[in-house]
């Protein structure tokens, strides 16, 4: 009989739970009329009157810790049951906003000039961002003393002069002419790095887009068409282009474009500094000898190439004075993006 009422005890300090039916179930197997308790007393009628005592002692201490138990997961079920309310609190309050995150105003710009380009038959390539002296210098017909080689305009990769960070999206070009026989039409999106100070205006790190198009009979009319067509696209269909002659090895001809500032209409405001224009990308005619150098005959085919900065073209659109703000992460900058597609 000690035995019996031993494991009782066991139990009853073993048993858990917060399920109130599972907790009266239990004190009705234990406590009740036909229970468990109950059946030992029956027992304890036919103890020899010596051991009497210490059973009944150890019969009350079943009986008393089976209440307690009891008790004490029936108060725990009561709490547990208020906890979701509590939780919950004051069911009237606004709900919180969900924290979705928005689109960079880096990626959406990107995305909407490499759809502009798409429009017009062009395809998307990307390449390496750790490049050789080959595909980002050489065979754009960069003189050997031209100062983007220079340490102090170029990340070169210590112990290896010929490994360096692109400074150009240009070598992703090289690398098309590499394996695609002409016509190529391509649009090349990236990141860019230059040994450039930090200020509003320049950063080491930054996006360009440039483009390549080579075919038999290409000319500097089919580019000023194509720039003024993406111009309207990207700024309204009452934008207008200039070129100024510029100079890149790459490309001869070679132009600066410049874009009617949409701000005040051309007529001359704080933006554009009172020009009427803003600069928005350089292009050029695919230098002969850069055909040549990427097997490409210059007699047969000819090509036009353009390249812009993102930041730039972001912040002209946007109206971003600071370029900094585009890598801060700052929440509260991104947020002014939500609702632009
Ligand atoms: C090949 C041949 C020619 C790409 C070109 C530019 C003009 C240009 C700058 C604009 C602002 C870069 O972001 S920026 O600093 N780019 O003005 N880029 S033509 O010409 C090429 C490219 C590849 C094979």
């Amino acid at each position: 009989m000690l035995s019996k009422i031993e494991a009782l005890l066991a139990r009853i300090e073993g048993f858990n739970s917060t399920n109130p039916a599972e907790i009266e179930d239990f004190r009705v197997k234990i406590l009740g009329r036909k229970g468990e308790l109950n059946d030992i007393l029956e027992d304890f009628k036919k103890v020899a009157p010596e051991q009497k005592r210490e059973l009944g002692q150890k019969i009350n201490l079943v009986k008393t810790a089976a209440t307690s138990r009891i008790n004490t997961l029936k108060e725990m079920a009561a709490e547990a049951a208020q906890a979701p309310a509590a939780a919950i609190g004051d069911m009237t309050r606004p709900g919180s906003e969900d924290g979705i995150g928005s689109r960079h105003p880096i990626s959406l710009v990107r995305r909407e000039i490499v759809d502009i380009f798409s429009r017009l038959g062009y395809t998307v390539a990307e390449g390496p961002e750790m490049e050789d002296d080959w595909h980002v210098f050489s065979a754009l017909n960069f003189p050997p003393e031209h100062p983007a080689r220079d340490m102090q305009d170029t990340f070169f990769i210590e112990k290896n002069p010929d490994i360096l960070l692109r400074t150009h999206t240009s070598s992703i070009q090289v690398r098309t002419m590499e394996h695609q026989k002409p016509p190529i039409r391509v649009i090349c999106p990236g990141r860019v790095f230059r040994n450039e100070a930090i200020s509003y205006r320049a950063h080491c790190i930054f996006h360009q887009i440039e483009g390549l198009y080579i075919d038999e009979g290409v000319s500097f009319a089919d580019l000023k068409q194509s720039l003024l067509y993406f111009a309207k696209e990207l700024f309204g269909e009452s934008a207008k282009i200039r070129m100024r002659p510029s100079y890149f090895p790459f490309t001869e001809p070679s132009a600066e474009v410049d874009v009617s500032c949409n701000l005040c209409g051309g007529k001359g405001c704080n933006v554009c500094k009172g020009t009427g224009w803003l600069e928005i990308m350089g292009c050029g005619m695919v230098d002969p000898n850069v055909l040549e150098s990427n097997g490409i005959d210059s007699t047969k085919y000819s090509g036009f190439a353009f390249g812009m900065g993102v930041e730039r073209i972001a912040m002209l659109k946007f109206g971003v004075k600071d370029l900094r703000l585009y890598f801060e992460n700052d929440v509260r900058f991104l947020h002014q993006f939500d609702s632009v597609l």
